[in-house]
C-alpha cells in the first residue's frame, strides 16, 4: 500500500471536526478510509488503490460512477440556471421530470413532489397522508402504521414509523399514534431460501389486530420497504404485500411503499411497485433518482390525493404548506433526466433483470463457509447473514468488511449482515469477483 499523498495530511486534527454521519468515528479517525476519485465500477482511494463497489455507493450509483452524461448536464445546468425559487416559482427541468417520473408510475401515481433525500421524502408522504384524509373530512385518521425493523431514514417520522431500536431509543418520545407491523423475518421457516420466501403472508393479518385495537376511523397510513433494506434485506413473503393492500382498501387507510432502495431496477423491474404488481397510493424514492449524484429525492401520489389538495383550499391559495428550500433544484433535476437516459439508453432494469440468476447463484454459492446462518437475494440485492460473535455483536461482520476493504472490495454491512446491491452497470465478472474477495476473506473470518 503507498503512502497517503503530502497533498492530504490526515493529521488528528484535520480529521476531528467531520462528525461522521452513522461512522464509528474514533475507530475511523484512527485509521481512515478516503476515496478520492470513481469510475464506473470502482472506487479509487487515497493511497491509489482501486476498490470494487458492490454497494453502488450506499445503495444508490445505479449507473455506476463517474458517468460522463450526468457531469456534463449537470454542469451546463449550473452555469445555465444554478438555482431558482421553489416556492411560488418554477423552472423547466422540473416540470419535465415530474412529468417523466409519473409516466414511470403504474395508473394513478402520477404526481410528483420533490425532496432532497429519502427521509425528507418520508416526512413528505407521512404529512401528506394526515393531511389528505382532513382535506377530506376525515381529520381523525391520524395514525400511521410502521413496522418493526423498518427504516424509513431519519427525520423524527422517519424514526417514529421505523423500527430499528438502535435508530430510535436514545431520541425521546418520538410521534404520537404509530403502531408497528410485526417484521417478516423468520430464520428457522426462511432460511436459505432464493427469492421470495413462502412463509410468513399471515403476517398481515396483524394489520387487522391493530385496526380493530383503535378502529379505521383513526388510522391514516401504513408505511412499509416492499423489500426492507437497510435493517439486512428482508423479503416480504409471497402475497404479503397484495394482503396489506387488501387490508388497506377494505379500511380506506393508505398503503404507502417506501422505495428509496427498491426504485430505480434494483429489482428488476422500475419500481417494486410493479415488481410485485401491487399499486400504493403514495410512494417515496430518493437515491437511484439521481444514482446518487446529486442530493434528491420525490413522492409520489395518486391523482385522488392531489385533487382533494386542489378541491380543499380556496382559488389562488396554498394547497399544501410544505416544502423545501431545495425542492425541484435544477441541478439536481438535471441530473435526475440525465440519469434517466441512462436507465432508458442501457436498459438498465431489464439488465438488471437478466443478472439477477447469475447474483442469485453466486450468494448461494457461499452456502456451508462457517459462521452464515442464511443467505438472502431478491433482484439484484443480496445478504450474507453471520451468526454473531457471543457478546459481541456486529464485530464479526465488520471485520469481514475491514478485511474486504484492504482486499479491494466495498461492502456494507449492518448488525451481522452483509448486504450487497451492485451498480446495474455490474458484468458478470465483477460479480465472480466481489464472490472471489467475499469468500476469501469469510473463510478467514473466528
Ligand atoms: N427509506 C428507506 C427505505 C431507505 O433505505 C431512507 C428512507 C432515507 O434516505 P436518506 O436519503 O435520508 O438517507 C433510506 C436510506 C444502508 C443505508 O447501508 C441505507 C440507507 C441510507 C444509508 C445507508 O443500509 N437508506
Ligand atoms: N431553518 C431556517 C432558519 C430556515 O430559514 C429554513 C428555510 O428557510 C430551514 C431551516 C429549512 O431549510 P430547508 O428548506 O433547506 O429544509
Amino acid at each position: 500500500m503507498s503512502s497517503i499523498p503530502a497533498s492530504f495530511e490526515p493529521t488528528p486534527n484535520n480529521l476531528e471536526s467531520f462528525w461522521m454521519p452513522f461512522t464509528a468515528n474514533r475507530q475511523f479517525k484512527s485509521k481512515p478510509r478516503l476515496f478520492v476519485s470513481a469510475e464506473n465500477m470502482h472506487y479509487t482511494t487515497i493511497e491509489g488503490r482501486k476498490v470494487l463497489d458492490s454497494t453502488a455507493g450506499l445503495w444508490c450509483c445505479n449507473v455506476g460512477h463517474g458517468r460522463k452524461k450526468i457531469t456534463e448536464a449537470v454542469s451546463k445546468q449550473i452555469a445555465n440556471l444554478d438555482y431558482a425559487p421553489a416556492f411560488q416559482m418554477g423552472h423547466p427541468a422540473a416540470f419535465q421530470l415530474a412529468s417523466r417520473l409519473a409516466n414511470m408510475m403504474p395508473g394513478d401515481l402520477d404526481h410528483v413532489f420533490f425532496t432532497n433525500s429519502g427521509s425528507e421524502s418520508v416526512d413528505t408522504a407521512l404529512k401528506i397522508a394526515i393531511a389528505y384524509h382532513r382535506a377530506k373530512g376525515q381529520g381523525t385518521r391520524q395514525r400511521l402504521i410502521g413496522r418493526e425493523r423498518g427504516y424509513h431514514g431519519v427525520g423524527f417520522g422517519g424514526i417514529s414509523v421505523g423500527g430499528i431500536v438502535s435508530n430510535r431509543k436514545v431520541f425521546g418520545s418520538l410521534l404520537n399514534g404509530v403502531d408497528h407491523l410485526p417484521h417478516t423475518f423468520n430464520l428457522k421457516e426462511q432460511a436459505f431460501s432464493r427469492g421470495l420466501p413462502v412463509w410468513g403472508a399471515q403476517l398481515a393479518d396483524e394489520l387487522e389486530r391493530i385496526v380493530t385495537l383503535h378502529d379505521a376511523s383513526n388510522i391514516a397510513a401504513v408505511i412499509v420497504e416492499p423489500v426492507a433494506g437497510s435493517t439486512g434485506v428482508l423479503l416480504p413473503p409471497q402475497g404479503y404485500l397484495q394482503k396489506l393492500r387488501q387490508i388497506c382498501d377494505k379500511h380506506g387507510i393508505l398503503l404507502i411503499f417506501d422505495e428509496v432502495i427498491t426504485g430505480f431496477g434494483r429489482l428488476g423491474k422500475s419500481f417494486a411497485t410493479e415488481y410485485f404488481g401491487v399499486q400504493p397510493d403514495i410512494v417515496t424514492a430518493a437515491k437511484g433518482l439521481t444514482s446518487g449524484t446529486i442530493p434528491m429525492g420525490c413522492v409520489w401520489v395518486r391523482k385522488g390525493i392531489y385533487d382533494a389538495f386542489m378541491e380543499s383550499a380556496a382559488e389562488n391559495m396554498i394547497e399544501l404548506f410544505h416544502g423545501y428550500t431545495y425542492s425541484a433544484h435544477p441541478v439536481a433535476c438535471a441530473a435526475a433526466l440525465a440519469t434517466l437516459d441512462i436507465y432508458k439508453e442501457e436498459d438498465l432494469f431489464n439488465r438488471a433483470n437478466e443478472l439477477a440468476p447469475y447474483w442469485e447463484e453466486a450468494i448461494h454459492s457461499l452456502k456451508g463457509i462457517k459462521n452464515i446462518i442464511d443467505l438472502r437475494n431478491l433482484g439484484m440485492i443480496g445478504a450474507i447473514e453471520l451468526e454473531p460473535i457471543p457478546g459481541k455483536p456486529t464485530a464479526r461482520a465488520f471485520d469481514a468488511f475491514l478485511k474486504c476493504y484492504d482486499k479491494g472490495l466495498l461492502i456494507r454491512t449492518t448488525g451481522d449482515i452483509i448486504a450487497m446491491s451492485p451498480p446495474l452497470i455490474a458484468e458478470k465478472s465483477h460479480i465472480d469477483q466481489i464472490f472471489d474477495i467475499l469468500s476469501g476473506v469469510l473463510k478467514t473470518l473466528d
